[in-house]
């Protein structure tokens, strides 16, 4: 650390990260109040690679998290018969809940207990250590949020490039944004500048499609105001404008790409006026953004979930990186990018993508992709007398009876379950339906990271140090699987010893013990990120334990990696992962793990042949079977599309649950068009019915501007409890209870979240 920046900081402001976006800005806090533990100040932690100082007004309201009125859980808890909770010691606790899973999977089988969650926004050293938990106790199937939005594109990203990719907005001449909103949502580091400095650059364009004039579609020079769940049109006709008005890039395909043929022949029979008009969206004004694109020198593109949470996802995500990798965007500043890999968490792996090994969920034989369950199967794989069905459930920091589709079934299956399980900070929604709840510390009780790593060139890993130790009660992930694994049974404590003893003499003698230890027992192989814990952990500076599981990553990015691991600066061989180690561990502002040339993202390309593939003929089957579909969006009998689960400038998933952390009360209300408004009758500030096949409920209502005709927008992290005195006091609705589980994209199971066909009525008097 330089003698400026700690002078800077000073002695008080200490450093960790945003925990509520994937962003995770360094931040640094001023501890004070009576007893030291508010967050009294908080601004950009500027020694931070990443973030660089940058932060949005959410992270500023972090003591919401922290200390505010969310009912948190301060010893384990067991279910009574009446299904009141009683509090029980963590001795009781861990034998019972280790002796309720042995009991699941000796009568059924492991693989009957299922495992959802694992991180949130700001967490995933925790669900690194539930590995072990799961190999201790025989589980095989694992679910989280990424499979209801990021597996489709998972998919496609696997199958053409063999690579998650991104795009690099910092540099680009041209940015475009499908179905994402990232003045409000972020995504990539200093997304307001960046957005603003492209905005007011006459040399550069910003592309935006959504149906909402969203605060990134005002700053945008094409704001293409697609219909709900119509994407799929709109992107099949960019693609054949470049076909008709050969706008493709032949020579850079030529080089780098193969299938180009049946590509070109599927887009060519796109009836473009046709698609337009189902779209929504002029045909003059879609062919002139497509013309902008193909003339940039550079192409930037993010889709999100106004389209990975919708109708069509799969075959959306293909076609907007047909539109990119047409026009040759690839590996290029400004262009999309393939960041260095720290923890693999998008990628689908060659097994996933290969027809005769991809494996299936039990029950539903639904696509298993980045090893995950899709998230919307998990009722049907439950309610179900199939003999596989999962009868344990373990949540670890996610909230599925509340995040995932359909609300009332998820309820309806976790209540079938033999036993649940919740890790949690909070008593949630999900905590509250199950038979045990383990009272976790707070992210910044812990030491904690997340694998949301994809910056480029230069790519950066945050260990966070713990700013404040936890309450008496709860404990951090991974002593509380540690202590699971170890009443398991899955070794003795005296194995550890040789471990302990070489750990202590140095790393490279530890290396080749625990080579050695765990040849000769697999067992402890398989549940190596405690063992580490219990061994390696202990000799680890400033009680830097949780950090050991990262030890093996730290070598596998140096070995995957082995240029840019070097070039920022930590060596070669051997050597390289373990001086990124030590870095980590002693970095309190994060570490540039990789530093990478663009030619790395050319490399990184993972197909057969090297080059990128062009055709996926099942999605275009899906293309040309748009022809005969019935766009949707048109029944009489639900005149509005509802987009439910909208990012706000004071939502965060379910991470905060005191709603005093908002300062603006209109942002939990449903957003409705000034003419739907007048013509239903309900005004701003209101109350109105919103009904869907799901649910019926009263909402209250907000008369937007930006809102198109026939559209309505809830928000997403409403419907939260928290304490008021003793009392539980609800806030809004859940966008959940609207939504239905087999609404989902027929290839990966994802939701269509943003298009569900509505009716809202005023309430009569
Ligand atoms: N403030 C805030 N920021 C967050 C989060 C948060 O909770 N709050 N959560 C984080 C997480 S987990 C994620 S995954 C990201 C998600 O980030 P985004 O994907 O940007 O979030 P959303 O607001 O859900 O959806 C984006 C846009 O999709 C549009 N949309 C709705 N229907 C359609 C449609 O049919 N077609 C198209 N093209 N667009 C449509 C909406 O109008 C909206 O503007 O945000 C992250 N950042
Ligand atoms: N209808 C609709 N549904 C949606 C969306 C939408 O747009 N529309 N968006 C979806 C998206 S993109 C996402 S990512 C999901 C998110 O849904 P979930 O996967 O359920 O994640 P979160 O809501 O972030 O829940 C995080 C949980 O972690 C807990 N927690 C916080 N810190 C810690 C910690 O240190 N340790 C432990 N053990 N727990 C902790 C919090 O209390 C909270 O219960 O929601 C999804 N649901
Ligand atoms: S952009 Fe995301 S991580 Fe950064 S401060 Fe805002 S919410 Fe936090
Ligand atoms: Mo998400």
């Amino acid at each position: 650390m330089t003698a400026e920046i700690a002078t800077e900081r000073g002695a008080d402001w200490k450093p960790t990260a945003c925990i509520l976006c994937e962003c995770n800005c360094g931040i640094l806090v001023k501890l004070g109040g009576e007893d030291g533990r508010r967050f009294e100040q908080i601004r950009g932690d500027k020694a931070h690679p990443a973030s660089k100082g940058y932060t949005c007004q959410k992270a500023l309201r972090l003591d919401h998290y922290q200390n505010g009125r969310g009912e948190r859980v301060l010893s384990p808890l067991r279910r009574r018969a009446d299904g009141s909770f009683e509090e029980i010691d963590w001795d009781t606790a861990i034998a019972e809940v280790a002796a309720r899973l042995a009991a699941v999977r000796d009568t059924y089988g492991g693989e009957t207990i299922l495992y959802y969650g694992g991180g949130g926004q700001g967490n995933h050293l925790g669900g690194f250590y539930g590995t072990a938990t799961l190999r201790a106790f025989g589980a095989k199937f694992r679910s989280s949020a990424i499979a209801q939005e990021k597996t489709g594109e998972a998919w496609v990203n696997g199958l053409m490039l063999g690579t998650p990719v991104r795009g690099d907005f910092e540099h680009c001449e041209v940015a475009v944004f499908v179905g994402k909103n990232p003045w409000q949502s972020h995504s990539f580091p200093h997304a307001r500048l960046t957005l603003r400095n492209i905005a007011k650059d006459p040399a550069r364009s910003l592309i935006v499609i959504d149906p909402r004039r969203t605060e990134t579609a005002e700053l945008a020079e094409f704001h293409l105001q697609v219909r709900p769940g119509r994407d799929a049109w709109l992107l099949a006709a960019m693609g054949a404008i470049l076909v008709e008005e050969q706008l493709i890039d032949t020579a850079w395909l030529g080089v780098h790409a193969s299938g180009l043929e049946d590509v070109v022949a599927a887009l060519s029979a796109v009836p473009i006026a046709d698609y337009c008009r189902i779209s929504g969206v002029e045909e003059s004004l879609v062919r002139a953004a497509t013309r902008r694109i193909a003339a940039a020198l550079s192409v930037a593109v993010f889709e999100d979930l106004g389209v990975q949470m919708n109708r069509h996802s799969t075959l959306v995500s293909y076609l907007e990186k047909l539109v990119w990798l047409l026009t040759g965007n690839l590996g290029q500043p400004g262009g999309q990018y393939a960041p260095a890999t720290f923890v693999p968490i998008v990628r689908a792996s060659r097994n996933e993508l290969d027809p005769r090994t991809a494996p299936r969920s039990p029950v539903v034989g639904a696509r298993i992709l980045t090893g995950l369950i899709p998230c919307n199967v998990i009722p049907d794989e439950i309610l179900t007398d199939h003999p596989k069905r999962y009868r344990a459930l373990i949540v670890e920091s996610g909230n599925p009876a509340h995040s995932l589709a359909d609300s009332q079934r998820m309820r309806e299956a976790i209540a079938m379950l033999d036993v649940v399980v919740a890790i949690d900070v909070f008593m949630t929604e999900t905590a509250r339906l199950a038979d045990y709840v383990l009272p976790a510390a707070t992210q910044f009780e812990k030491y904690e990271a997340t694998f949301f790593n994809f910056e480029f060139p230069r790519n950066v890993f945050h260990l966070r140090r713990p700013l404040l130790t936890p309450p008496e009660g709860p404990l951090p992930e991974p002593e509380i699987h540690a202590r699971l694994v170890e009443a398991a049974g899955v070794f003795k404590d005296a194995e550890l010893e040789p471990l302990r003893a070489a750990a202590r003499r140095g790393r490279r003698e530890f290396a080749a013990a625990f080579a050695e230890a765990t040849k000769a027992n697999p067992r402890l192989g398989s549940v190596a990120p405690v063992v580490l814990y219990r061994t390696l952990g202990e000799t680890l500076p400033n009680g830097a334990a949780a950090a050991a599981a990262l030890w093996p990553v730290a070598h596998r990015c140096a070995s995957m990696s082995p240029d840019s691991v070097r070039r920022a600066g930590f060596g070669e061989g051997l050597d390289a992962g373990e001086n990124l180690f030590d870095a980590i561990v002693a970095g309190p502002s994060g570490v540039v793990f990789a530093v990478d040339d663009y030619d790395e993202t050319l490399r990184r390309i993972q197909t057969d042949d090297g080059r990128v593939k062009l055709t996926i003929p099942e999605l275009l089957g899906e293309l040309e079977a748009l022809r005969t579909e019935v766009p949707p969006g048109d029944d009489p009998a639900w005149p509005f599309m509802l987009s439910a689960g909208e990012r706000r400038s004071f939502t965060a998933n379910t991470i905060i649950r005191d709603p005093s952390w908002r300062k603006i009360d209109a942002d939990i209300a449903l957003r409705v068009s000034p003419s739907d408004a007048a013509r239903i009758g309900v005004v701003d500030g209101g109350q109105a019915r919103l009904t869907t096949k799901r649910a019926s409920a009263i909402v209250a209502v907000a008369v937007d501007e930006a809102m198109a005709a026939g559209h309505l927008a809830l928000p997403n992290g409403l419907g939260l409890d928290h304490l008021e005195g003793a009392q539980r006091i609800r806030t809004g609705v859940g966008p959940n209870e609207f939504t239905a589980s087999e609404d989902r994209d027929p290839w990966v199971g994802t939701p269509w979240h943003k298009s569900i066909p509505a009716r809202l009525e005023a309430i009569p008097n």
